[in-house]
């Protein structure tokens, strides 16, 4: 067990992750303010805003907002229709090269992931830090994304040091230092505390983390309870036990990539989603990790997406060559169905997974 003073955790937060999705897809969209919307479908324009891209947020565009309200007070905005299994597809992308650089991982979000570099950074900020640029420059490499990330002496302090420079930052909070960090902040930069905590400690006269510290811990346990009152004496003083481990199967796992050219051809469809799949199925193997369907997506030149799938009738590992020829099939039944169809973009998912036995798994490595 390694002494808790040299843990070292890293948070990783993509930068207004599905605008800069889109961005990343349509690059006559760079430096321009962009907005992406979940529409309800209730009438033209009903829904709300899932995130904008920093330009846009600098004219007041912020997620969750109503689209209507958005489109009002920025009309310049370009207002774009969520793709979630293009991001779906990166952000899996973006997990397996985290994953690939550190021993424990954790993701949290679709776009948010902690590692635990204690042992990577051997207890060393500086290595510490290193290891976050390379982590950044790799990401922007093969993703051509940035991030921002945040490191500390636990999940608490990472996080909320991602936080603290956005886009593109790297903030580096050392053990002697959290303290001196977290205090000036206003409360509600404190991870867990919610409007209701903030104003109970407003009526006290508390506004920022450190005057939490300040405050007497018989005071916050009548205030808050015992738990909550407790936690928030030692949260404002950036003490945080929790172990970075993956608590759960993901519900898939996926690749999707665009095509060199665009495509009527179906073995050079297959070709290229069998490529996917493969690295696909990659990590799934090294995760002990097995599936029940296999799934192909086909985005055509129209930017409308297909997808077939096959369930299996038992769990399958990548390496078997039925799902090779399931996935040539999948491609061709599409065709034959839409024949004269152009592909643009293709991917690979896999979904129905299960931990197969007597391996380590995804998150224990
Ligand atoms: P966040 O990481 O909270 O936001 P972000 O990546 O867009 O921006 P930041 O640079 O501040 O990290 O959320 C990740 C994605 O989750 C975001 O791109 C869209 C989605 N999302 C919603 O759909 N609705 C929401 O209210 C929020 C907060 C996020
Ligand atoms: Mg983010």
């Amino acid at each position: 067990m390694i002494d808790p003073r040299h843990r070292i955790i890293l948070h990783i937060d993509m930068d207004s992750f599905y605008a800069s999705c889109e961005r990343r897809e349509n690059p006559s969209l760079a430096g321009k303010p962009i907005a992406v919307c979940i529409f309800s479908g209730r009438d033209a324009d009903s829904g709300a805003i899932s995130t904008a891209s920093y330009e846009a947020r600098a004219l007041g565009v912020k997620s969750g907002m109503p689209i209507k309200l958005a489109k009002r007070i920025a009309p310049q905005v370009a207002y774009l229709k969520a793709n979630f299994s293009l991001y779906q597809g990166i952000s899996d992308s973006i997990m397996s090269i985290a994953r690939s650089r550190f021993k424990t991982t954790q993701q949290a979000s679709i776009d948010e992931i902690y590692a635990d570099a204690s042992y990577e950074a051997s207890g060393d900020y500086e290595i510490a830090s290193r290891l976050a640029r390379e982590l950044k420059a790799e990401i922007l490499e093969q993703e051509k994304l940035t991030c921002s990330i945040g490191i500390g002496r636990n999940k608490l302090v990472a996080k909320m040091a991602s936080d603290f420079q956005k886009p593109d930052g790297l903030t580096v909070v050392r053990f002697a230092d959290t303290e001196k960090f977290l205090s000036p902040m206003p409360v509600k930069k404190l991870i867990g505390i919610g409007p209701k905590t903030e104003e109970a400690l407003a009526k006290e006269g508390i506004a920022t983390i450190g005057q939490i510290a300040g405050a007497e811990m018989g005071r916050l346990i009548e205030l808050f309870g015992e738990s909550r009152g407790r936690w928030l004496f030692e949260a404002s003083r950036g003490i945080d036990s929790e172990a970075v481990a993956e608590r759960e199967m993901p519900a898939q796992m996926s690749r999707i990539a665009t095509m060199k050219k665009d495509s009527q051809d179906p073995s050079e469809i297959s070709a290229f989603c069998l490529g996917l799949f493969e690295s696909v199925s990659k990590d799934a193997q090294e995760a002990g990790i097995s599936f029940g369907t296999v799934s192909v997506m086909l985005i055509l030149a129209n930017l409308k997406m297909h997808t077939k799938s096959r369930k299996f009738p038992r769990p399958m590992s990548g390496s078997e060559p039925a799902i090779k020829t399931e996935i040539e099939s999948l491609v061709a039944k599409f065709f034959e169905e839409n024949p004269y169809s152009v592909c643009r973009r293709a991917g690979v998912r896999i979904s129905d997974l299960e931990k197969t036995q007597g391996q380590k798994s995804l998150f224990d490595y």
